[in-house]
């Protein structure tokens, strides 16, 4: 299969280190001088731009966290002025706000690259439509994918999420050769093809892109067979880019990071020391090629392990394993990223008590989240009407603000489980690991 860039994705260790060394000095310098928050968390640390001689010395500079996004939030981490920005997205903060990331055009083009390797490491060329049904808007998902297709030369059909009937259409009116979406949603496009007889052959599809959620090689086969094709994972994360910072290829054996632009590390998430290849601890990542928002050592709460061997398909990029989990309380429903901190904010504002139990399900392969509330004795009321009319505000507030549908079922006062520790707010009853 090809290889989109071989002099970067096959270079030698050395090379790929003198790369690194390059780029990580230049982004520390960019982020000392440009960033405000950065001059001084280096300051305190007494690490200065000019001790980052090699990669190796990484290790010397502070990690950078999600709240630190919130605390200097919208734009207080970019290194550029609003003039050089041409993009922004945002993905869920821990509470009320949005976390939210910008681009320089050159941004664009190193996410649009990384997009494209993926694209490329599935067989794919100019001549594959891609079929985009990833959600656009403040998500990456949809537009990274969408630049990734264009800037490979494919064509891009920029379907989005939702209509399932349509989608099936789509795929056999306009040919789709390659299908980006998550696995969950793939499986369901699968399931509704099978159920509603229409035949593999009527389908142009040869393989899939799937990502930001969890998902087995269980699941991968399953929607193989489903949609006749080949599954491919594909991992990233808005405040490191996007899609594409790590992708499968036909090796099926983790995944390649494009460690030229997103430089990782595996930490251990109490001592924060970098672990050895092999063993599973916290992925760390450090935008060495980005402009307007270089984030030092961000620490992602994914948890997997990498691996610097050689790949069978000819790359030598460390390979990521899938995540198998999070050192944080972070829930992906369909894909979108839910904190139980942001479903508390919700209640609150409603003016509910904070007692609440969050239970995650899949339903014919779709995530389902429930929230059983505690009614106040203040707002309880017996009358069906007024109760469901309350019910109906608070599920337009959650989705409001998760950007995912919650279903509210109140329950009476004093009902749900206290605990004496830590609560136990989550039932997470997906078989996923
Ligand atoms: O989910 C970006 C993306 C879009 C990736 C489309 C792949 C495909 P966020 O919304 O910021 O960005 O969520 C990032 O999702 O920290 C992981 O916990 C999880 N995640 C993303 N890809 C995978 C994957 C996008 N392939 C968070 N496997 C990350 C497991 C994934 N988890």
């Amino acid at each position: 299969m090809g290889i989109f860039k071989p002099e970067v994705e096959c270079a030698s260790r050395d090379e790929m280190k003198a790369l690194q060394t390059e780029r990580l000095k230049k982004m520390v310098k960019n982020a000392y001088e440009n960033v405000p928050f950065y001059k001084q968390k280096l300051d305190e640390a007494g690490v200065s731009p000019d001790d980052i001689q090699s990669i190796d010395d990484i290790v010397k500079l502070p990690f950078t966290l999600k709240t630190d996004l919130r605390d200097n939030f919208p734009y207080g981490l970019f290194a550029v002025p609003n003039s050089e920005l041409v993009r922004i997205h945002a993905s869920s903060g821990t509470t009320g706000k949005q976390t939210v990331v910008g681009y320089t055009k050159n941004d664009i083009d190193v996410w649009s690259e990384s997009a494209a390797r993926a694209i490329v490491a599935t067989g794919g060329s100019k001549d594959d439509i891609v079929h985009i049904s990833y959600g656009y808007g403040l998500f990456t998902g949809g537009l990274g994918l969408h630049y990734g297709a264009e800037y490979l030369g494919a064509t891009a059909i920029p379907v989005s999420t939702g209509n399932t009937a349509r989608q099936l259409q789509i795929f056999q009116d306009f040919g789709s050769t390659v299908l980006c979406c998550t696995p969950s949603y793939a499986l369901y496009l699968g399931e509704y093809r099978r159920d509603n007889n229409i035949p593999l052959e009527s389908l142009k599809l040869r393989a899939g892109i799937f990502g930001a959620e969890p998902w087995t090689d269980e699941m991968r086969k399953q929607i193989e067979a489903l949609l006749g094709i080949e599954a491919y994972d594909i991992y990233g994360l808005s405040e490191i880019a996007g899609p594409g910072v790590s992708f499968d290829c036909e090796c099926h054996n983790g995944m390649h990071v494009n460690e030229d632009y997103f430089y990782p590390e595996v930490i251990d998430p109490e001592t924060l020391e970098p672990l050895p290849d092999g063993e599973i601890g916290e992925l760390v990542f450090t935008c060495i090629g980005k402009e307007a928002l270089p984030l030092v050592r961000y620490r992602t709460r994914d948890l997997c392990s990498l691996n610097h061997e050689k790949c069978a398909c000819g790359r030598t990029t460390v390979r990521m394993s899938k995540p198998v989990g999070r050192s944080d309380d972070m829930l992906i429903i369909r894909g979108v990223n839910v904190f139980p901190s942001q479903i508390e904010h919700v209640l609150l504002q409603e003016g509910m008590q904070p007692n609440y139990l969050i239970t995650v399900d899949r339903v014919n392969n779709l995530d389902t989240l429930t929230v059983d509330v505690e009614m106040n004795l203040d707002t309880f009321s017996d009358t069906v009407k007024d109760l469901e009319k309350a019910k109906k505000k608070l599920e337009a507030a959650m989705q409001s603000t998760l950007n995912v549908h919650a279903s509210i079922r109140f329950v009476e006062y004093g009902t749900l489980p206290r605990s004496e520790g830590k609560a136990k707010r989550v039932i997470d009853k997906r078989k996923i690991k």
